[in-house]
């Protein structure tokens, strides 16, 4: 029988990280159980985490032997692990298109900083930010809306010729700008719009838009 998988995700619901292994285990359709911990992670679950995953983050994806953080990482193991044609493709089949995702997916991971202090998720799934923009994260929004016009084409929903899971992170990143009513050109918001519509990225999003417990 296959190793079971389990995913280590947090309790606010609000992590683009675990948003995104979330999105891959469902494109993939994979069963996989979720083990829930709070945010900060309290130092015990971290020594434990850290001990079988090497970094007491989450996500963690922990497959039989094997507990993996680092979103991209998990991505890349699930999408080798559980190939094409056997299962859905995570990235593009074609190498320019991959390559072009991986840079869009770093560059999501690493850069943005600004934008993403004014616009945390939080304030996508729940109480609007509220603020104006900064200047640092207003220029941050339009390199983000520029390279997503860039790599838009009229009439496709993704941005390669098959959906890939660089669209569910550029989705996210964009909806932090939608969804605090912060102006984005209509091909861009409907694109994002569209990608929040898919069911493997409604797992998380109908969890962290459900009513919080009081
Ligand atoms: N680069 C990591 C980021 C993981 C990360 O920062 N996770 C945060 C939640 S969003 C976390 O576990 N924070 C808990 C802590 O640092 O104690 C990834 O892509 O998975």
């Amino acid at each position: 029988m296959a190793a079971p998988l389990t995913l280590y995700a947090e309790t606010g619901w609000v992590s683009p990280w675990v948003f995104h292994v979330m999105t891959a285990l469902e494109e993939k359709r994979l069963p996989y159980e979720l083990e829930l911990v709070p945010l900060p992670i309290p130092a015990e679950t971290k020594a434990r985490l850290r001990a079988r995953a090497l970094i007491g983050k989450v996500p963690v994806l922990a497959h039989g032997e094997l507990w993996l953080t680092e979103s991209l990482a998990i991505s890349e193991y699930l999408a080798e692990t559980f190939p094409a044609p056997g299962y859905p493709r995570l990235f593009p089949a074609d190498l320019g298109e991959r390559a072009r995702a991986r840079q869009l997916m770093s560059f999501l991971r690493t850069d943005l900083m600004a934008l993403r202090e004014a616009r945390p998720t939080s304030s996508v799934f729940g109480a609007r930010a509220g603020e104006p923009l900064g200047d640092r994260a207003a220029i941050q929004a339009a390199e983000l809306v520029a390279i997503t016009e860039h790599l838009l084409t009229p009439g496709r929903t993704s941005l390669f010729s098959e959906w890939s899971i660089a669209d569910a992170d550029l989705a996210l990143a964009l909806m932090r700008l939608v969804a605090n009513g912060d102006p984005v050109p209509d091909a861009v918001r409907n694109y994002a719009r569209a990608q929040w519509q898919r069911p493997s990225l409604r797992a998380f999003l109908d969890r962290a838009t459900a009513p919080q417990p009081a």
